[in-house]
This record gives C-alpha cells, structure tokens and sequence, in this order.
C-alpha cells in the first residue's frame, strides 16, 4: 500500500481485506480479495486459543503466521515475484520453502505446502455394484472430502458421458433408464486441482421373462408313481417355481442353457394340474406357462392274464353223475361280464352244438359255473370249453381256450 492523494493508502494487490466496508481506494486491485460487514473474507490464517493470528516459528529465521489449507490466500499470489526483478526463490522464512508450492505464489509470507492429496469420494446409497434392478431410476448418495485445499466442486457423469454438477453435493437421481448397463461417476476435485472418483455400475432390467415351457411329463400323461419331476426351459439362469392352482410346489433356478427340473413327491392320486412362472434376476416375473394335466394312479398295472386253475369234473374224469354242474376255478379275479355261455361252454363230444345251460361266476370263489338245463345223457363223453373271451379284472384275456373232457356213467 501506499499514499494517494485524496485517499490514505492504495492497494499494490493481492490483499485479504476481512470487512472492506466503508474503505475505499484497493478494492478490486490486482488481486484483492476482500469481504463485507455481512460476509466477511476468514483468511484461514493459524490462529491461538484466542483465535488470533498466530506469529510463530514455523521454519527459517523469521517467524510467521501460517496459511491454514483452504485459505483464500493459497495459489492466490502473484507469479511475477518469481521473475526479475524479484527473483524470489524461497517465502519469508527462506532456505528449504519455496516460494511456490502448488498451482500458484501464495499471498504473504508463508507458503502453503503444496496439496498433492486427491479429494476421497465414497458412494453411500443407491444400485449397489454389479447388481440388478427393475427400476429405471436410481438416487445415489455420495460424500467428498480433502485434505489440502478442500473440495472445490463435485461434478457427476453417467455412462462415461461429461461430468456436469450434480443435483446436490451429496446426491445425484437419474430416471427413464434404458434397459442395460450403466455406470454412475461422481469425481471431486479439489482447490488444486486434485480429483478422485467413485463409480458404481449396475444393471436396468424392466423387461419380464417369457413363460416356461413344460416338457415333461407330457400333457396328459398317466403316472404310476406319486413321485415324478416335472422339467422344461426358461429364461437362461432365472428362478422357475412351479405351482398346482396358486401354491408353489417347487422352486429352481434354470440353468445357463435355460434348462430346469423339479422333482415331486408325495403326490396323491388324481388329476393334477402345474403351471411354472420364470423371475429374472431383477425381479420381473413372467406370466404363467401353459398348463401341465397330469393323472398319477399308484395302483399296481395287472399285464398278468388269468390261468385255469382247477376245473370239475376233473379233466378225463369217468363215471361222473348226469346231474353234475361243470366249474372253472381262476386264478385270480375275473370280469363278471366276460363269463357267459358265449365263453364258457359245453358239448357232447364230437358235436358242435352247445348244451343248454346257465353260467354264473362267483367273484369271492373266483369260480364260473356252467349248469346243463337238462341233465347230462348217460355213459357219453362230453367236452367242456372256456374259450380265451373270459378276462381277468384288469381286462387280460385268457392266453389260450381251457379244454377238457368227461364221461358220465
Ligand atoms: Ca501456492
Ligand atoms: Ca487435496
Ligand atoms: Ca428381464
Ligand atoms: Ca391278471
């Protein structure tokens, strides 16, 4: 500063002026910086527990008051005392301090050490990494800080593209996201031009998948076990669960190739039918597949046909009484309405023509009863046929005609 007619003092420049109301004469100069009654310039400057600037050692020959980092006074000197015909090469305190550090000369005595730290930025809410979402919109949350010179501005940028200001200082939303990858970047650059970053990429997913589709059991099929796995493909890699009415009766993941299968047991007789939905990682859940009815019967399958087990009168047996019934004992139970006079029949031997007679079966006894309408002629040889028309429950016929002969007395 010096005089100036009219005025006590001009500025040089490069003054901190705290409270320049009611002054006049540096205001603006070459680097001033200056505040007001209401909102006065803190210059930052080392202070004592009174919170006066504080003249202390701090280095070389003369003592000084330190620039606290974020001091308005930091890089805000002028570059020209480095050239002639100042040449300066170190601040006040001489050897060993530089006279710049960092971008600029410092205001004063002191310089700042240089702020070579790179602001911390941490992301504290919003998509976490990797993961997968349905919404197409996301807030992030976001701290910054430095060491040094302090945050000058947190900017983000989405998908690589530019960093701009973000909403706030310590949030960012985005929405309308398309379906797909996205990386959110906040970066925080610091006084001297220091930048770290924080990223986090996640995936939008807001598309369903398609319905499963139920291969096996075919449609329609009928088990014989209460036991089964139902199988088919979906979405590669989505969560299959598998339902009878509105309950889940299972539940899988699908393979990468989209394959699936869920095994059931304890199923009860009946008719049953099983629809499978798909949900995608993000939470999308597919309609309902088409229906899968199915009949499980664990009642055992007879392939087994019926034999003759014991016949009467006994197959070449004489002297047989002309009132005699004739009989064929099965081995197991038979179909009633396949035993009749059309399959269980008798003749005098070497005729064709059936005796008239009633036949019954006994379904306790197993037994079928030919009784001749007339008794049998004396002393003739007659043939008794069950013709392979009988069947058991099941419906297996006979393998081959029962045939054999007596002879009345
Ligand atoms: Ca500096
Ligand atoms: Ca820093
Ligand atoms: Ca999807
Ligand atoms: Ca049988």
């Amino acid at each position: 500063m010096s005089s100036y007619p009219g005025f006590p003092f001009t500025s040089h420049g490069n003054n901190l002026i705290g409270n320049a109301d009611g002054s006049a004469g540096f205001e603006g100069q070459f680097g001033d910086q200056f505040g007001s009654t209401s909102n006065p310039l803190d210059p930052k400057l080392q202070t004592d527990s009174n919170g006066n600037p504080l003249l202390q050692d701090n280095g070389g020959p003369t003592q000084t008051i330190a620039l606290l980092p974020g001091s308005p006074a930091v890089d805000a000197g002028s570059d020209s005392v480095l050239s002639s015909p100042y040449n300066l090469t170190t601040d006040q305190r001489g050897a060993g301090f530089p006279r710049k550090q960092g971008a600029h000369v410092d205001i004063g005595a002191f310089e700042a050490p240089a702020d070579t730290t790179t602001p911390t930025v941490s992301i504290t809410s919003g998509p976490a990494d990797s993961s997968t979402t349905n919404s197409s919109s996301a807030t992030f949350g976001f701290t910054a800080s430095d060491t040094g010179t302090g945050v000058q501005s947190v900017e983000c940028s989405l998908d690589s593209g530019s960093f701009s200001p973000c909403d706030t200082q310590s949030s960012q939303s985005y929405s309308n996201l398309s379906d797909g990858q996205h990386t959110f970047t906040v970066r925080a650059t610091d006084k001297a031009g220091n930048q770290g970053t924080a990223s986090r990429t996640w995936t939008v997913d807001t598309t369903a998948p398609g319905p499963p589709v139920i291969k096996s059991p075919s449609n329609g099929a009928t088990l014989n076990s209460s036991s089964f796995t139902v199988s088919g493909t979906a979405e590669p890699n989505s969560s299959v669960e598998l339902f009878e009415g509105s309950s889940s009766v299972g539940k899988t993941q699908a393979d990468s190739s989209g394959n699936w299968s869920i095994s059931l047991s304890g199923v009860a007789d009946g008719s049953h039918t099983y629809t499978a939905k798909a949900t995608d990682a993000a939470g999308n859940t597919s309609s309902a597949s088409s229906p899968l009815t199915l009949t499980v019967n664990t009642t055992p399958v007879d392939n087994t046909p019926p034999t003759v087990s014991s016949v009467v009168p006994a197959s070449g047996a004489t002297g047989v009484s002309s009132s005699t019934n004739v009989t064929a004992t099965f081995s197991e139970a038979m179909k009633a309405s396949s035993i009749s006079r059309s399959t269980f029949k008798l003749y005098r031997a070497g005729t064709t023509t059936a005796v008239g007679a009633t036949v019954s079966y006994s379904s306790t006894a197993h037994k079928a009863t030919l009784n001749p309408t007339n008794n049998l002629k004396a002393r003739t040889r007659y043939k008794a046929v069950v013709t392979t028309g009988v069947q058991d429950v099941a419906g297996n016929h006979l393998a081959q005609s029962k045939v054999w002969y007596f002879t009345t007395k």
